[in-house]
Parts: structure tokens; sequence; C-alpha cells
């Protein structure tokens, strides 16, 4: 008989309901469940195609020990014992010869072992973990909602009140999501008549649908919050009642803000001074008024400020935490633990970057990660100590760090690598031990959003399980058994646990809830509250809205926002500029991989077969370039080829390349990573974002030309033929 389970899908960040059909132990259907909080029977491509990723005959299924040389893609079958037993010994030499501070450990972008990692470097004692993306992804966005309103924020989709007003900014919602689950509610919200205002270098969709689409110059988005803050403040078009009760600092922004008049924006921005006036306008207009705010701004050194002038405009407006406006979500599920205090007295400090990016790497801070480019600098030249030995879970860094020629000779130096993946990427290759990860439909994890969503909490369920595969939490525990140190209870699941007992203690109706019962119950929704700040003040040092932030100032850092020109762009290096005259931009989701994921998937990659770069009709012509033409995109640090993808939706000095790009088909043991991945041509060097170290990855400079080698078409042409 087949049986039918309801578990949340994790193809992406993850959150969607799905119904999955087991039969004779195999799954055999995956189906959009209509009762889940967020998706409400809605999945995505990448969803859809779960059973493709589970049985992929590419998987890894065992762990593998290199037999070669590295990189030589020369491998042999070991026992999860052996690879247990070389781990430890290796994390044992560092420990030893170096210091525990020699460890490093790597993850990718926010998965179900996101708060995992640090719990288990910290129980080892290893202060030094990182993921590229943090200060580039996440962090910018979660620091200044917590220093401005005491708590992260999310868009009210959940009440009678339909936002009247989102404002879009450098996200694409529809298809990145945030975080994949709010696609759906964003097209509900459309659907039921919220309007939009898109700041966006391209046209995307949702740009097409705007009320006002504002087309600037990638980079500049600091510059033209502030213009637009300028016309908020100027023209009195703040909400004036919540500013005298509950901003702090408004005389003091209002004062920065003239710095920002809109002509002057608009020359920075190449967005018209009328639109900037018209859009300004616009949003504080609106009966009702929200924020999506994305990654985009978080690429490149003037992160931090970036996203902090953007913040400001929805509570200035009277949107703070009302019906279909930007409201806290409530906070139910406590975070794992991460165990900082495990850490050895003095060694805390010596996490990399700590002293320059207190907010980032300190010690004084709730969730601590190294700068990336200070440890691949410590990998390179033993400063201020040598890092050793690097364990990557779910990281294929060689395409996601900024600079990957220098991130492969940086991996090249490491003496011992190991990396836990579903498959052997390309980062994998270069390692010594590789482990066989298990996909979302073989790990039983608690889900829950707090930061994208207002709060579903969600059962996600262990379905089947496919050769030896583990879930990293799994390893984390079993490394820790063998070590003799304690990773949280007999069993993973009791920290899950240990979780929802947490969750228990601050909501009466949950007392005795643990994963078994959440299991039967799947999923858990939260109504949403309003203007919870009247009772009690916002969770900041002032208790108020804090534009000009307590905090920064006690650390002696500017506590308001100011524009920074990106380090390389047409007007900071005019001379890199003759030679490199375009604005490149490296991202852009696209709806069927996440990251550098799912190259290897016949239906996903059969839906977008090559990398595409969008690039101005006129641009084209200038270069001889025609759509469908592979084109050359080179920057100061590297080369590489996409195809063309000619449109009038970006501004003709500007192109956007895909970024993630390898060729599984391509089966030598680099797999194509130096063919297309955008971040050859990104940077790693400083300068930095002030506060969290942010590095280069887009509004760098670079050039183009026509490729007339096709092999990378004729490869993939081939590659599908021979696996029909
Ligand atoms: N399908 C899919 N979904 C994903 C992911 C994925 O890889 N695939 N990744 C997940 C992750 S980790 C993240 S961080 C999010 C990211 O998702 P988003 O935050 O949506 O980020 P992007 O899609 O990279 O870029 C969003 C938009 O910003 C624009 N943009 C580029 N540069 C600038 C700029 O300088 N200023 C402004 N204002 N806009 C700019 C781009 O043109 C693009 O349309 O998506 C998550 N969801
Ligand atoms: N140029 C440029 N660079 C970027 C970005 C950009 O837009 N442009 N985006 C940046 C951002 S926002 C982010 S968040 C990062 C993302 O960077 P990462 O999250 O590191 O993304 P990937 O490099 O795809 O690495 C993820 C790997 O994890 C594997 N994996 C998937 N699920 C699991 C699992 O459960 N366990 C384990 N062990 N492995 C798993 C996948 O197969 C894949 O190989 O990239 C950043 N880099
Ligand atoms: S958006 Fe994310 S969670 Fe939802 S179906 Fe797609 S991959 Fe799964
Ligand atoms: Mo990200």
């Amino acid at each position: 008989m087949p049986e039918k389970i309801k578990t949340a899908c994790r193809a992406c960040h993850g959150g969607c309901g799905a119904i999955v059909t087991v039969e004779n132990e195999k799954v055999v259907k995956i189906e959009p469940d209509p009762d889940a909080p967020l998706s409400k029977g809605r999945l995505c491509p990448k969803g859809l195609a779960g059973i493709e990723l589970l049985y992929d005959p590419n998987r890894l299924k065992y762990p593998m020990e290199r037999v070669g040389e590295r990189g030589e893609g020369q491998w042999k079958r070991i026992s999860w014992e052996a690879a247990y037993d070389r781990i430890i010994s290796e994390i044992e030499w560092v420990r030893h010869e170096y210091g525990i501070e020699s460890l490093g450990l790597v993850q990718g972008t926010g998965r179900h072992h996101f708060n995992h990692l640090p719990r288990f470097a910290h129980t080892i004692g290893a202060p030094n973990w990182f993921e590229p993306g943090t200060a580039q992804c996440f962090f910018p966005r979660i620091l200044n909602f917590n220093l401005t309103y005491g708590r992260p924020l999310v868009v009210d989709y959940y009440s009678d009140v339909n936002p009247e007003m989102i404002l879009v900014w450098g996200t694409n919602p529809v298809v990145s999501g945030a975080d994949g689950e709010i696609q759906f509610l964003v097209r509900d919200a459309l659907r039921k008549g919220s309007k939009l205002i898109v700041v966006d270098p391209r046209r995307t969709e949702l740009a097409e649908r705007a009320e006002a689409w504002l087309q600037l110059r990638p980079g500049t988005d600091c510059a033209l919050a502030m213009g637009m803050l300028h016309v908020i403040i100027n023209e009195g078009l703040y909400d004036k009642d919540f500013v005298e009760k509950w901003v702090f600092g408004f005389d003091k922004l209002r004062e920065r803000v003239q710095e920002y008049p809109p002509k002057k924006v608009a020359e920075i921005t190449w967005v018209k001074e009328e639109d900037i006036i018209r859009a300004a306008r616009l949003y504080a207009a609106a009966s009702s008024a929200s924020l999506e705010i994305g990654c985009a701004i978080e690429h490149y050194p003037n992160s931090f400020d970036a996203v902090r002038s953007i913040l400001f405009l929805p509570g200035l407006t009277g949107n703070f935490d009302t019906p279909g406006g930007f409201i806290q979500a409530t906070e139910i599920l406590p975070d794992i633990e991460n165990r900082l205090d495990y850490i050895e007295p003095g060694v805390a400090e010596k996490r990399l970057g700590g002293k320059k990016f207190p907010f980032l790497s300190g010690t004084d801070i709730p969730f601590p990660s190294a700068h990336i480019p200070d440890i691949f600098e410590a990998i390179r030249t033993e400063k201020p100590y040598p890092i050793k030995a690097l364990l990557l879970f779910g990281n294929n860094g060689l395409l996601s760090f900024a600079d990957s020629n220098k991130t492969y000779e940086t991996l090249k130096k490491v003496d011992f690598l190991c990396c836990m993946d579903l498959f052997m990427t390309p980062t994998a290759e270069l390692c010594d031990l590789v482990l066989p990860a298990a996909s979302w439909l073989e790990l039983d994890e608690v889900f829950s959003v707090p930061y994208f969503a207002n709060v579903a909490v969600m059962a996600q369920k262990k379905i089947t399980r496919v050769g030896e595969c583990k879930s990293d939490e799994e390893v984390f525990f079993e490394l820790c058994e063998r070590m003799g140190l304690d990773y949280g209870g007999k069993r993973v699941q009791d920290i899950y646990d240990e979780q929802l007992r947490g969750m228990a203690e601050k909501f009466e109706e949950y007392r005795g809830l643990d994963f078994e019962k959440l299991c039967e119950m799947n999923y858990i929704k939260i109504p949403p509250k309003y203007r919870q700040y009247e009772n009690g003040g916002l969770k900041t040092p002032t208790g108020k809205m804090e534009l000009w932030s307590t905090v920064l100032a006690e650390k002696g850092i500017d506590p308001l926002p100011k524009f920074v020109e990106p380090p390389e762009s047409p007007y900071s290096t005019p001379e890199v500029c003759k030679e490199y005259p375009l604005v490149l931009l490296t991202g852009g989701r696209v709806p069927f991989f996440f990251h550098t994921e799912n190259r290897g998937l016949p239906s996903l990659r059969g839906q977008s077969k090559y990398p595409r770069v969008e690039i101005h009709p006129e641009t084209a012509k200038a270069y001889g370039i025609e759509d469908g033409d592979w084109v050359f995109i080179e920057s100061k640090r590297g080369r590489i080829t996409q195809k063309a993808l000619v449109t009038d939706g970006i501004d003709p000095r500007v192109i956007n390349c895909q970024s993630g790009w390898w060729y599984p088909e391509d089966k030598s043991p680099e797999h194509g990573w130096r063919e297309s991945n955008a971040n050859l041509l990104t940077c790693a060097d400083p300068p930095y974002d002030r506060v969290l170290g942010t590095y280069q990855l887009r509004a760098l400079l670079c050039r183009i030309r026509k490729n007339d080698d096709r092999g990378i078409e004729t490869r993939y042409e081939e590659s599908c033929q021979r696996d029909v």
C-alpha cells in the first residue's frame, strides 16, 4: 500500500509543505500540501525535483578517500569508521601541533545544519567557522534590523490588510523567495492588489509590474535610499506622531540626509531626479507599506550602510508593526544553542577578523563567525597563525567564495581538506576525504523561519536513505561521541526535543510537545501580532527605533549611514574603467538552481541549459554580439564565458552574468569550474565594508567579446544523448 507522508521541502532554505508518497520503500511522488502554512499548496520546480535528486546516479553514497594526487580524481571507498578515525586524528593533530584555532570549519548558506555547525565547532573548542554568505548575505540585514528595530522584521502577508505598497529592493522574491517559501505569498499579495516600487538594475518580472522602477547603478543603493529619505524628511512626509514618540536620532539623520539632495543622488545612481522624488512620495503616501530587501545590496563593501538606510523607510513612514506593514515575526522556536562558552578562555579572542570587525567576528556578539579573507590570508601566509585543516559541510567554495583563482590556490595549501556533500563537486575533488550527505527527504529536523516569514514551525521527516549517506547533524553527533564529548543527548532528535521544550516554556499551549508529536501535527501556524512595542518599547537600548545607533556610537563607529562608492567602479577606478568599461553584476537567482546546485539534475538543467549573460542590444551591437552567442567576460582577475541574452531590461553600461556554474557533464575532476564560474571575476581584496568586512561580489568592472567556441553546448548535448 502506498503511504503518504507530510514533510517540509528543504531544497532551498526551505519551508514549503510537501506530501511524499512511498511505495515499496521507494519515494514515488512529491505533491504540494494545500494545508502548508507558507506555500499553501504550491511547490517550485526544485522541490518537485526531489525524487530526481534523491535517486540521482551520481549521488555520493559512501565515504571516499583520495588515493592519487590531490585533484586527480582517484578515490577509494572507505567505511564511516575509517572516515571518523581519520577526521579525529587530523583534528587532534591540529590541536596538539598548532592549537584548535588552526582548524577551520566551513558551511554553505542557511541549510538545515546552519546552527549545528557552530555548535559542533564550539563543542570541540574551535573558534574559526565561516560560510560564503554571512558578511555577504543576511548578516548586514540581521544586524541592522537589531540595531534599528531590536528585532528582524517581515512583510505582513498574514493579516486581512494586504500591503498596499511593497518596496522591493535588491531582491527578486518571486524567484528567490526571499528564501524560497515566500515567493507564493508575494504572488498572492499581488493578486490581491499590492502595488510595487522596485529598485533593481534589471527589469525583472516585478519591475515590469511596478508603479515605479528605479533602475539604479549597481552598488549605489545607500545613496538612493538617503535621497529618498531626503525627500520624505524635507517634505514632511514621515509619520510625525510615530517619530515623536518612538524614534531616536531623527534630527541627526535629518542633518545627514542634507548631504544627499535628489539632484546629486541622481548623478551618483543614474536614476532621474524626478523618479527619486516620485518614488519617495508614492511610498510615503501608501496607507500600508512594507519592504522586501535582499542580498544584492549585501554583495559590495557598502553593504552595512546600504541596508541600514533602506531599513529606515518603512519605520519613518509609519509602517512599523502595523497590519499590512513591516512586522516583527513571532519568535517562538529557540535556536539551537551555539555553545560559545565551550571555547577555552583566550581562544575566542583568536577568531580571525575579531579585532577589525567585532560585529562579525568579535567576542561579545551572540553569533560570531570568522572573516573569510583573513582565514584565506592565514592559510597562505601562516599569519597571525596557520590554518592547517578545513572541514567543509555543504559548501562548494571554489564557486561560491569571491575570486575563485585565489580560493583554488588557498585550498591547495591546506594540509587536510574534508568535505561533506551530496555530489562530487569541483571543491570535493580537491579534498582528501569526502562524506556522503543526506538530501532533504533523508533527514529529521525542526524547521522554522523567524527571519523571513511570520513563524511557522514544521516537522521535516526522514523518509528514506540512499546508500550510506548521513545528515550533517548525525556526523557532528557521532564525531563528538567518539571524541568523548557530549553533543546533546543520546540521539540528534534529543536536540529538537530540547528546542521544542524551550518553545513550551514561553507558550503554554505547547507543553509536552516533542519531535514525535510535532511530526503528527506537521505544522504549527502562528498568527501575527501588531504594535508589540507599545508594551514596553522596542528591544533597542533606547526602547525606540534607532536611526542614530547608540550601539555603534559606543564602539566609536559612525552611527549614521554614509554612501561609499564601490572600490572598483567607473568613478573610483577610472583607469581600470578604460580597459574594463562595463559594470558587472553576478547573481540574480534563477528558479531552477540553488546556488551551485542542480546543474546535473536533468529536469532542472533542461529548463536552463547554459549560463546566460544579459547584455543591452546597443552594447551587444557595439561588440558584435548576437543573442545566443557565447561571450567572454573578463575582469582584472579572470575570464569566463557565458551565453548572451540580449535584452533592453538592462542598462547599456551594465551586464548581468549568472553565478554558481560548473558542468557535472564534464567528467574530468575539474568539472568545468574554470569555464563559466562568475567568481573567477570577483574580488576578495580590501577595502571591505567598514562594519562587517563584506567583499565585492557585484558592481565590479569587466569587458566582453564574442567567443566562437560552442564546445560547452556540444559537450552537454552529447552527454544528454549518452544518458538517454
Ligand atoms: N532559486 C533560488 N532561490 C534562492 C537562491 C538560489 O540560489 N536560487 N539563493 C538563496 C539565497 S542564499 C539568497 S541570499 C537569496 C538571494 O535572493 P535575492 O535577494 O533575491 O538576490 P538575487 O536574486 O541575487 O538578486 C536580486 C535582484 O537584485 C538585483 N541587483 C543586483 N545588483 C543590485 C544592486 O546593486 N542594487 C539593487 N538594488 N539590486 C541589485 C538583481 O538584478 C536581482 O534582480 O535567494 C535565496 N533563494
Ligand atoms: N558571485 C557571486 N557569488 C556568490 C553569490 C552571488 O550572488 N554571486 N551569492 C552568495 C550567497 S548570498 C551565498 S548564501 C553563498 C552560497 O554559497 P553555498 O551555500 O556555499 O553554495 P554552494 O557553493 O552551492 O554549496 C552548497 C553545497 O552544499 C551541498 N549540499 C546541499 N545540501 C546539503 C546538505 O544537506 N548537507 C551537505 N553537507 N551538503 C549539502 C550542495 O550539493 C552544494 O555543493 O554564495 C555566495 N556567493
Ligand atoms: S521554494 Fe524552496 S522549499 Fe519551496 S518548493 Fe521550492 S525548493 Fe522547496
Ligand atoms: Mo545567500
